[in-house]
């Protein structure tokens, strides 16, 4: 399987180069940060998998239980030779419900940052299903980046489940979904999985499982820094700390420095306080309010969502075709 490596349009820096500038320029920061995107290493990518399955982590289920019960309705009729395009795929486990529920879809794109794991998932979805064209795509979708030339022209539909739009700021929601716009074009419909406001405890609980999973998915970054930057951060001397932060409904998730300590990526030296964290991820929770606001101001027209109460599913169009024009089915 080809997988299609598109890097940021405009930056001309090697993704090695753009990792260390990233992670010394955010340990150099007060407070100390890093971008939840380098999670996603391969090693990442199987810990997220592992998270998905833990009894606390309610929303893959949930968004589940939502496609399967609702994924013809949601995907609505389609045009003859539609695509498919899933911003952060992972394991594709969420589009073969949709696959199953719109057979007639002509094409799917996956596009993930973690080019490995993608790589294997697209060769096992495309044996599983020989009659669709997957084409996928490794790219960070915090930059433009360009669609295979086998989808330019057929009307898209995009596939952003999983919250993971809760990864950004606000504000980066909002280019997110701008980008995602122009990125589908003018025709495009987009399902937007976005996990809701909810009892505290069961947001506590889904981030520090008991089999400490996401602990490890959180270390694995200092990991990842060690094996790809030759760094020395020793994993037992940094603690996960995960809490709600309902001023900004948001999950916090950072890693504690359990001591007063040095650490070197490459050549510079970085100090830590005891006690002192670096933020890793936010992980923001609207309500469907919120969230069909937010959607409203960056492109896109909500026409139906779908909830179990825990989660929920929105069916949004492009404004460049619904022109303001009020759907049917309007909530
Ligand atoms: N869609 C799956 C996986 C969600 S996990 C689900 O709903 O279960 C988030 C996914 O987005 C991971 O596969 C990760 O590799 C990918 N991802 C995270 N940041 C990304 C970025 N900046 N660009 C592209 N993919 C990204
Ligand atoms: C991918 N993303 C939506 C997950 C989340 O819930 O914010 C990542 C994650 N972090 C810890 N557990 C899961």
């Amino acid at each position: 399987m080809d997988v299609i490596i598109r890097s940021a349009l405009g930056l001309d820096r090697d993704e090695h180069e753009t990792f260390l500038a990233d992670v010394i320029a955010g340990l150099s920061d007060n407070p100390k940060r890093l971008g939840a995107k380098y999670f996603y290493d391969a090693a990442g990518s199987l810990l997220f998998e592992e998270i998905t399955g833990l009894p606390e982590y309610y929303p893959t289920r949930t968004e589940m239980g939502i496609l399967r019960r609702d994924g013809a309705r949601l995907m609505g009729e389609l045009a003859p030779g539609t695509a498919l395009v899933e911003f952060g795929s992972g394991s594709t486990a969420k589009v073969r419900v949709l696959l199953d529920a719109a057979p007639s879809l002509a094409a799917y794109v996956p596009v993930d940052i973690s080019a490995e794991f993608l790589g294997a998932e697209a060769t096992r979805l495309q044996d599983d299903y020989p009659h669709l064209k997957v084409l996928p795509v490794a790219a960070d979708f915090t930059s433009l980046f360009e669609l295979p030339p086998q989808v330019r022209g057929r009307p898209l539909v995009g596939f952003f489940p999983g919250s993971t739009i809760g990864n950004f700021e606000p504000h980066e929601a909002d280019a997110f979904l701008r980008r995602a716009a122009r990125i589908l074009g003018p025709a495009s419909r987009f399902i937007v999985g976005v996990d809701l406001v909810k009892d505290e405890r069961v947001l506590n609980a889904a981030y520090n499982d008991a089999a400490g999973v996401t602990a490890r998915f959180n270390l694995n970054v200092l990991d990842r820094i060690n094996r790809e930057l030759g760094a020395d951060f020793d994993l037992d001397a940094f603690a996960h700390r995960a809490f709600y932060n309902a001023a900004r409904s948001r999950i916090e998730m950072h890693l504690q420095s359990l001591a007063r300590q040095k650490v070197h990526v490459v050549r510079r030296a970085i100090a830590f306080r005891a006690g002192e964290t670096i933020h890793t991820e936010n992980s923001y929770k609207y309500t469907i309010d919120s969230f069909q606001a937010l959607a409203r101001g960056s492109g896109w027209s909500p026409f139906k969502v779908w909830t179990d109460g825990l989660f929920s599913v929105h069916a949004l169009v492009n404004q460049a075709v619904d022109d303001g024009r009020q759907m049917a089915d309007d909530r």
